[in-house]
């Protein structure tokens, strides 16, 4: 017999592959179905690229590198309109679906097919950007890494070595980029202090280094991304779905090192202080950014108070060394206590302004809306913009689904953090779905600092057995705590998961005698445990011992 159905009819029945569902139109007496939209294919246009491209002219002039370094934008209005010209002269294929269907098992994760195109595109000296910056990630970064998307860059380190250590080594701090990583030669480059500020002027790297002017600044500082632990959100509801601005981040997007560098305020100062109702500081980084057909810096603001506070840095040592080139190299911000994405790496200008800056990372992105608000009603003013982070913290060890085998006792390590210079004041874990909650003691927690997380390592008391969920949560130190589920504080731009970190865990308490007794005909009888799915191999009790239980106990069914 025929049938209409497709061989993954049951998977997308069952919600498996949402992406491909039809939206349903009700509205109207007949239900209307809106199918997903597919990739017309790269047929038709390519000869208005190539108009466009002609008309643009020597795009290796036009796209060119500035001190050598990297391709600026913002001063250069008639630049901005050409790329944008290419932009919209093609299509590009749509990014791949990591939301509402499997997500690939390769490593990088995500291609970022997007961001090579449109560099590709764009041409001249962008050309070589994505494979350039590649390179950069294999020579700096842990082998370890796991890449989550090879362009523009983003890479977290695995479970195992997030928390190794309190201070996270250089090669294994996560990374997150918008665009390619700028090699800068900090001979050609310069700091330039513009906007409403009385003096504009530029420095070199030895000016901010000349310690009769600005005095050192050395902290211990984590960076979280308000991004972290996004897929938990994810794997509950498909929110925006841009690969760049969402990568699928895990507990990693989290770091601590020690920078060395100055207070911008003192650079402020030094070029006579604001003026003119200046009370922001735009923040420009050197990267292009592409954002709805336009290319850009990357430039995000932060308030004057903050800096005010000598709470922004400009920083060139990172751990000891020199800002790694895939960090910032030059010169980098580090705004303590707020979200790693006010931090610009390879930072070329500040600029002094009235307000916060209407570029579209500030403005647009970096954005915490409210619950029910989504792709067809959100506008930019509805979002929060994001600067510190609420108190979170994460379970590192054991994993999701991991079967453990413990003596009532189930070891776990993890994280604590909070932002705007609060820090973890108590951690809490549960191994009854949050119910009962046990303090780690202090002395199992990394140093308390005003900038800085904690680690954590801890014996969980455990007495069941089965499926159990393993909660942690943190207490800050003005008595904040996270709310307790994922549902509770989701939001269509997946931000900000700082919900108590949840895992499953299939427990084996051998500190109960049958167990244990059973562990050991396990391993007897040469059975193999994992994986927990399959059957056992073995009669689990004798015809005797069966029979002898039905003499000694009621039977099955009571007769009248
Ligand atoms: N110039 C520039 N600065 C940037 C970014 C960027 O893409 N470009 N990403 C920001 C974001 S979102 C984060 S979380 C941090 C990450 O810093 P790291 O890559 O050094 O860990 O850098 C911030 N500074
Ligand atoms: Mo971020």
């Amino acid at each position: 017999m025929d049938t209409n159905n497709r061989p993954d009819e049951w998977k997308i029945e069952q919600g498996l592959s949402g992406a491909q569902l039809p939206i349903l139109d009700q509205t109207g007496t007949q239900v209307v179905t809106i199918q997903p939209r597919k990739w017309p294919g790269a047929v038709k246009q390519d000869t208005s690229y190539e108009e466009a491209a002609k008309e643009i002219g020597d795009r290796n002039q036009l796209f060119a590198r500035e001190r050598d370094g990297y391709v600026e934008w913002e001063q250069y209005p008639e630049k901005k309109a050409k790329a944008h010209q290419i932009l919209i002269s093609q299509s590009f294929p749509p990014n791949v679906e990591f939301q509402m269907g499997p997500i690939p098992d390769t490593n990088p994760v995500l291609p970022g097919t997007h961001w090579k195109m449109w560099h590709h595109a764009i041409g001249g000296e962008l050309t070589s950007v994505p494979e350039d910056s590649w390179q950069t990630v294999l020579r700096e970064k842990h082998p370890d890494m796991l890449h989550l998307l090879q362009f523009p860059y983003n890479g977290e380190p695995p479970k195992r070595l997030v928390t190794a250590k309190p201070i996270t080594p250089n090669s294994l701090h996560f990374v997150r980029n918008h665009g390619g990583i700028p090699l800068i030669d900090k001979e050609k480059w310069s700091l330039l202090l513009d906007g409403l500020v009385a003096n504009p002027r530029s420095y070199t790297l030895q000016d901010l280094m000349d310690e009769s002017q600005f005095p050192r600044m050395e902290r211990l500082v984590t960076m979280q991304c308000s991004g972290t632990r996004r897929f938990e959100q994810i794997n509950l509801y498909a929110g925006q779905g841009d690969e760049v601005p969402q990568a699928p981040w895990a507990e990693g997007a989290i770091g601590t090192a020690k920078y060395v560098g100055i207070s911008l305020k003192k650079v402020i100062k030094d070029c006579g202080g604001l003026v003119n109702g200046g009370k922001h500081l735009e923040l420009y980084g050197a990267e292009t950014y592409f954002k709805a057909n336009e290319a850009m810096n990357y430039v995000v603001s932060v308030p004057w108070g903050k800096v005010k506070a000598n709470e922004v840095m400009l920083t060139w040592e990172m751990n000891g060394e020199p800002l790694p080139n895939i960090h910032g190299y030059p010169l980098r911000v580090i705004v303590l206590g707020y979200i790693g994405a006010r931090s610009v790496k390879w930072l070329y200008r500040i600029r002094a302004i009235e307000h916060p800056s209407r570029a579209p990372v500030q403005s647009k992105e970096y954005l915490y809306f409210p619950q029910q608000v989504g792709k067809h009603n959100q506008v930019p003013t509805d979002g929060i913009q994001i600067q510190e982070m609420p108190v979170s913290s994460a379970i590192m060890f054991p994993w999701n689904n991991q079967v453990v085998i413990h003596n009532g006792k189930i070891h776990c390590k993890g994280w604590a953090y909070s932002g705007g210079g609060r820090w973890p004041e108590r951690v809490e874990l549960s191994s009854d779905g949050g119910f009962n909650w046990y303090a780690v003691p202090n002395a199992n927690l990394s140093k308390k600092g005003k900038w800085v997380w904690r680690t954590w390592e801890y014996d969980l008391p455990c007495d069941a057995e089965g499926w159990i969920e393993i909660v942690c949560r943190c207490w800050d130190n003005s008595l904040n705590t996270q709310p307790l589920t994922v549902r509770s504080a989701w939001n269509w731009g997946l931000h900000v998961t700082s919900s108590a970190h949840r895992i499953k865990v299939y427990s084996m308490n051998t500190s109960r005698r049958r167990t244990k007794e059973r562990l050991e005909k396990f391993d007897h009888v040469n059975s193999p445990l994992a994986p927990l799915t399959w059957p056992e191999e073995f009669q689990t009790q004798s015809p005797e011992d069966y029979e002898q239980y039905w003499r000694e106990n009621d039977p099955r069914d009571v007769e009248v």
